[in-house]
C-alpha cells in the first residue's frame, strides 16, 4: 500500500542480520514440560543468583545459573566462563539430553555445546542490549530456547546504535544467532506476565531462557 511504503522511507529499513533464525514452536508442549522440569530440578543443585555488572556492581534484574562443563558469570572481576558455581563452588549440573539434541538439530556445528546459561525472568525483569562476546569460539552459533511467559526480544546490528526490530518469543521458540547475527546486539525489552502456564506457580511464575554456547 502507498501509505505503508511512504512510512517505511521515513526510517531506515531493518535488515534481519544473516544467520538470525527464529524457529517458532520448535519444542512441543510435552518437550517444554519435560525440559522445564529438568531445568527446575537442576536449579535445586545450582541455585539462581543475581549477577552484578563489572564496572558499576549494579545487579541485573535477571537471575542466572548454568548447566554443562562451563558457566558464564559476571561480577566485579568481569565477564568470564567458570567450571563452578560462584556461590556454592560446586560444578554446574549437566545439560539435559534434550538440550544436546536441540543443539545437534539446529546449530550446524560439529561439537557439542560447552555451556548453557539459564536466565530466569520475573514480571519486571529485562535484559539490556548486548553482544555475546565472551566466548573464544566466536564462529560457533548461540542457540536459545524460551520456556514460560512470552518476551519481547529485540535484535539490532553490529553497532549499538544500529536500527533494531522487536519480535515476541513464546514458550518453545528457538532462536539461532549464527554468522553475522552472532555479533549483533540483542536484548529483552519486557516480559508478558502470566502469558504461559508452563512454569509451576509453586516454583515461580515467569520465563526461562536457555542459551547454548561453544566457549573454546
Ligand atoms: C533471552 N537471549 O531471550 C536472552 N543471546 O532471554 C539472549 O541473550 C540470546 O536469545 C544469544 C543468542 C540467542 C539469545
Ligand atoms: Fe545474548
Amino acid at each position: 500500500m502507498a501509505a505503508e511504503a511512504g512510512a517505511q522511507t521515513d526510517r531506515p529499513r531493518f535488515q534481519t542480520p544473516d544467520g538470525f533464525r527464529l524457529l517458532p514452536g520448535f519444542l512441543g508442549p510435552d518437550e517444554q514440560r519435560k525440559l522445564a522440569d529438568d531445568v527446575i530440578a537442576a536449579i535445586a543443585h545450582a541455585p539462581l543468583y543475581r549477577p552484578s555488572m563489572p564496572r558499576t556492581g549494579a545487579s541485573l534484574s535477571v537471575e542466572m545459573t548454568n548447566l554443562g562443563p562451563l558457566g558464564w558469570i559476571s561480577d566485579r572481576g568481569g565477564y568470564r566462563y567458570e567450571p563452578a558455581h560462584p556461590v556454592t563452588g560446586r560444578p554446574w549440573p549437566p545439560m539435559p539430553d534434550a538440550l544436546l539434541a536441540l543443539w545437534a538439530a539446529v546449530s550446524d556445528w560439529p561439537d557439542p555445546p560447552q555451556a548453557c546459561l539459564v536466565n530466569v525472568y520475573g514480571a519486571d525483569s529485562r535484559l539490556g542490549l548486548h553482544v555475546d562476546a565472551d566466548e573464544d569460539a566466536r564462529d560457533a552459533p548461540v542457540v536459545s530456547v524460551s520456556l514460560g511467559d512470552r518476551a519481547r526480544f529485540r535484535i539490532g546490528g553490529l553497532r549499538r546504535t544500529d536500527p533494531t526490530r522487536s519480535l515476541v518469543l513464546s514458550s518453545g521458540d528457538v532462536v539461532v544467532l549464527g554468522g553475522a547475527a552472532r555479533r549483533c546486539h540483542h536484548g529483552v525489552d519486557r516480559i508478558y506476565p502470566a502469558s504461559s502456564a508452563l512454569l509451576p506457580e509453586a516454583w515461580r511464575p515467569g520465563r526461562i531462557n536457555l542459551t547454548l554456547r561453544r566457549v573454546r
